[in-house]
């Protein structure tokens, strides 16, 4: 399954790595693509395993707010 989400607070790199790092340790997490540009991240996930909830858990946990 595929999941865009909108992030807010996604300013530099540093931040596309922190998030990154984020959801991808969320377990079922297959796949993230991040654009700076766009503020957006695309996540690829194992739906028996994980849901968007978990994912965007993650993403506040990092301090940033999905949208
Ligand atoms: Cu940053």
């Amino acid at each position: 399954m595929q999941e865009v989400i909108r992030i807010e607070g996604l300013e530099c790199n540093h931040c596309v790595v922190r998030v990154g790092r984020a959801i991808a340790s969320v377990q079922g997490v297959l796949d993230v693509d991040i654009s700076l540009e766009k503020k957006e991240v695309i996540v690829d996930f194992e739906e028996t395993r994980t849901d968007p909830g978990k994912i965007r858990d993650a993403i506040r946990e990092a301090g940033y707010e999905p949208l």
